[in-house]
């Protein structure tokens, strides 16, 4: 108990430690199984009601809190039936769900919240909106699974009283998509993004280039899409976002606090791009569409200045739609080009891409740069280029193959997936601690935790949500919730009673047989 009490302390003040020793015998099992474990739940006796005449409520002159409340009401209103209006009051009246900003609540952080639960209402106090958003994700799995429904449920829609105050562990939480090998449409990224908010995560990784396509529009150099973007892994139409399709995906995850980081992988992965322009290959050949699934066969022509002009264009015009802090830019599997010629093009593209006011992001195999000292290193399968760019001052994102590579097959049954990198079942997509991990890298090295989903063999969003349901939630967690309050044993039973949520989602879930699923 005091292990527990004593890593929850490191974020919390001694009243609230205080209150919490009191509690803590009070906690019940979660009555709720949340996913992710909040930090700290304080069941109480009786229970609050959302019925007919229940507002949602923000303190006046908070708008920013009004958008929160406009999206809980849409979250609400279709399953419940009920009006729920959203307004503002300064009175305390009854049955309300009340947002609140009390920005001066440093213990809260920039995504923590307190949601406190009474027979009178809810009140869900935040010092930023992301805070009140993620409350709202737990107020949504308070709830029975049925407010998930898009018509009205015959549902008594009670929440037991209780308080509970929570904040996450790592700041960069996310998931990728690569929209390379098979592209996925607007509306697919949008219930993607809806997915991963729904388990607090907030970074979608869009890869959006590879040697199978290219897919998203560059003004000043147009075959990139008409070109590259005109095909896919096994000779379908592939496709891609418009400036203005992208810009649409950027401001739907922004409103679901979700920061979209584009990655043009670069100087291997690019046959689309040399395809569509033979230039950027060193002998000028032009090569193929390529609607296979091998790797590490292309690359830019590191030696040739119109190679940094054409990357120069295009982060410039990536850069001007991308309001988040980074641009990925690859990095992976340069099997073909010379590793003097890879680090001199690493070490020239990092500056592009700081010009244009953006961090980069790149693969592990990046650390073998000159890194600049914002530069990020994502950690997918080689712990010793990670173990280097730490070495190097560089923050690393843990999203090692395997156990964070949501296209490795559960088992040697599994119809879809690789598993190069292994066999990942939900038991082992969940039971380990990115600080702990590797030996080298530690808790103060790690920006925070991400999940990629690569497409070779992903061609529709139930093939997506297969594959990413039900591990998804796993790496959510481990992201979210402090290592003292993440067990397998607790965690398989908090899952197995999400099932019935996944059913009301529409989720196509893979269902484990290393979970008990409530039926
Ligand atoms: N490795 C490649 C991906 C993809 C993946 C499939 C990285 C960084 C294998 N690079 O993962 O393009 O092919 O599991």
């Amino acid at each position: 108990m005091f292990n527990r009490l004593k890593i929850m302390t490191g974020r919390l003040t001694l009243t609230q430690l205080v209150a919490g020793m009191f509690a803590f015998g009070a906690q019940a099992q979660d009555a709720s199984p949340l996913i992710p474990r909040p930090q700290l739940v304080t069941s109480m006796q009786g229970s609050f009601t959302i019925n007919a005449s229940t507002t949602i409520v923000h303190a006046a002159g908070q708008q920013v809190a009004l958008a929160t409340a406009e999206y809980l009401a849409g979250l609400l209103r279709p399953s419940t039936g009920f009006p729920l209006p959203v307004g503002t009051t300064s009175s305390a009246a009854g049955n309300q769900i009340r947002l609140e900003l009390v920005a001066k609540d440093s213990s809260l952080g920039t995504e923590g919240y307190h949601l406190s639960v009474t027979s009178r209402g809810v009140v869900l106090k935040a010092a930023r909106p992301a805070g009140l958003f993620y409350g709202v994700q737990t107020l949504r799995q308070l709830l029975p699974a049925a407010v998930e429904a898009s018509t009205p449920q015959s549902s008594s829609w009670t929440i037991p009283a209780q308080q509970i105050r929570d904040r996450p562990e790592y700041g960069f939480r996310g998931a990728m998509l690569d929209v390379a090998r098979h592209f996925f449409g607007v509306a697919d990224v949008k219930r993607f993004i809806d997915l991963i908010a729904a388990y607090k995560m907030n970074i979608l990784h869009l890869h959006l280039s590879d040697d199978q396509g290219w897919r998203i529009e560059i003004k000043s150099w147009p075959k990139l899409t008409e070109i590259g973007g005109s095909t896919q892994v096994g000779g379908g139409k592939g496709g891609f976002y418009t400036q203005e399709q992208y810009k649409e995906i950027v401001s739907y995850a922004a409103s679901r606090h979700v920061t979209v980081i584009p990655e043009i992988d670069m100087p291997g992965h690019t046959n689309a791009a040399i395809v569509s322009y033979p230039e950027l290959n060193c002998r000028d050949t032009a090569h193929a569409l390529y609607t296979g699934t091998a790797v590490g066969f292309t690359t830019f022509c590191t030696s040739r200045p119109g190679t940094y002009t054409f990357i120069d264009d295009v982060l410039r015009e990536l850069a001007a739609i991308t309001p988040g802090p980074w641009l990925h830019i690859g990095g992976d599997e340069s099997h073909v080009t010379p590793k003097a010629d890879y680090i001199q093009f690493m070490n020239k593209v990092q500056p592009i891409v700081s010009k244009y006011g953006k961090q980069v992001i790149g693969w592990d195999e990046i650390a073998h740069a000159d890194l600049q000292k914002n530069t990020v290193v994502q950690y997918w399968a080689d712990a010793g280029n990670s173990k280097m760019a730490v070495k190097k001052g560089a923050k690393v994102i843990i999203s090692p193959a395997k156990k964070a590579y949501l296209d490795m097959q559960y088992d040697s049954t599994t119809r879809l997936g690789l598993h190069w990198a292994g066999f990942v079942e939900v038991d082992n997509a969940y039971e380990w601690d990115p600080a702990t991990l590797e030996q080298g890298i530690g808790r103060k090295d790690i920006l925070g935790v991400e999940a990629p989903l690569w497409t070779e063999t992903i061609i529709t969003m139930d093939d997506i949500e297969y594959m990413v349901f039900p591990r998804l939630p796993g790496i959510a967690e481990i992201g979210w919730t402090v290592p003292a309050l993440r067990d397998w044993k607790d965690y398989r039973d908090r899952l197995g009673k999400q099932s019935d949520r996944f059913r009301a989602m529409g989720i196509d879930y893979y269902p484990s047989p290393k979970v008990d699923w409530k039926k």
